[in-house]
């Protein structure tokens, strides 16, 4: 399939937008202006940006705890994102999600969370609301290799499939379950092929090529829009990082990771393929990462002017279940 300079220009920025966003926030963290764990997405990026290019602002979007990538590829303000990293009212979230919570009901973005797995079944949830009330929504559920090993996984796939749901069960393969190697740990190589078990199309691609990912997730999402049920997508990736700040790694040797660093960056593997059909020159690229610095700068700056929460507000957006139950 054929892409175009334009959309090649756009994934290109938004994948930069997510690296030097996340370089910033783990450099925060070091100052200690955001609090709490950070699992960078860097390496990955290709995944997000590759899916969402697809995406219309009312799709639905689940995510998991390495998911800035998700939200930003979607379209979440950054301004907003980084002043709920530093805990402000301004946030996303009004600073009580933090980096492993950030949602933005405004773009459908149900949300980010902690819980290895729990986005695919709201995913296939929201699959069904929008089937019974039929919409054309899709909605895209990102999980990565270790969450294929949850019963929910499978709970999710077998009624997604069942219902014909138009839903996008996106594995992010990255080899790795916190500080356990996947080969050490899965009976099946390939995520993609568990997909057989639930009778829905299981198609694995180069997750460190974002045009491969386009055109897997828009043979998809079409599939999904148009009545033709769920799709499970796994995209071989890497994460450059260890799973979250402070990891030392010891399950893998630098020179794996300085591998992939080197010859397998999504965003270098972009650059050489616009550059190779002259869309991208030096330029060009100066300009696309000085705007993309600037707009990190800028959210920086946003979020250090941003109001600490009021201890009144700790209590908004909690279900009181126990005061429910009782009433
Ligand atoms: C249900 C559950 N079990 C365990 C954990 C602890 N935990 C957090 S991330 C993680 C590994 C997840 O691996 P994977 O799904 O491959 O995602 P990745 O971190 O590689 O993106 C684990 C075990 C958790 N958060 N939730
Ligand atoms: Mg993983």
């Amino acid at each position: 399939m054929s892409l175009s300079a334009d959309l090649c220009l756009r994934m290109y920025r938004d994948m930069w937008r997510i690296r030097v966003f996340e370089e910033e926030a783990s450099r925060q963290t070091g100052l200690g202006t955001v609090q709490g764990a950070l699992h960078m997405y860097c390496g990955e990026e290709a995944v997000a940006v590759g899916v969402c290019a697809n995406l219309r602002p009312d799709d639905y979007l689940l995510g998991t705890h390495r998911s800035h990538g998700h939200c930003l590829a979607k379209g979440a303000e950054m301004d907003r994102m980084m002043a709920e990293l530093f805990g402000k009212a301004e946030g996303s979230c009004g600073g009580k999600g933090g980096s492993m919570h950030i949602a933005d009901l405004s773009l459908n973005i149900l949300g980010a969370n902690g819980i290895v797995a729990g986005g695919i079944g709201p995913a296939t949830g929201t699959g069904l609301a929008t089937k019974i009330r039929g919409t054309d929504q899709v909605s895209v559920c990102f999980f990565g290799d270790g969450a294929s090993a949850r019963g929910t996984f499978h709970e999710g796939l077998l009624f997604g499939s069942l219902w014909k749901l138009p839903v996008i069960y996106v594995c992010e393969n990255n080899q790795y379950q916190q500080w356990v190697a996947r080969k050490n740990v899965a009976v099946v190589d390939s995520v993609a092929d568990m997909a057989a078990s639930y009778a829905m199309p299981g198609v694995s691609v180069d997750g460190q090529d974002v045009t491969a990912v386009y055109a897997a997730a828009g043979e998809a999402v079409e599939r999904a829009r148009s009545g033709g049920g769920p799709t499970l997508i796994e995209a071989r990736t890497y994460r450059f990082h260890g799973h979250s700040l402070g990891d030392r790694q010891e399950y893998r040797s630098e020179a794996e990771v300085e591998h992939w660093r080197q010859n397998r960056d999504p965003i270098k593997l972009l650059a050489a393929y616009m550059r190779e059909r002259q869309w991208l020159g030096d330029r060009e690229d100066a300009e696309i990462q000085s705007a993309v610095n600037a707009e990190v700068e800028a959210s920086v700056a946003y979020a250090h002017g941003c109001t600490d929460p009021s201890p009144e507000a700790v209590t908004a957006d909690v279900l009181d279940t126990a005061w429910r139950v009782t009433q």
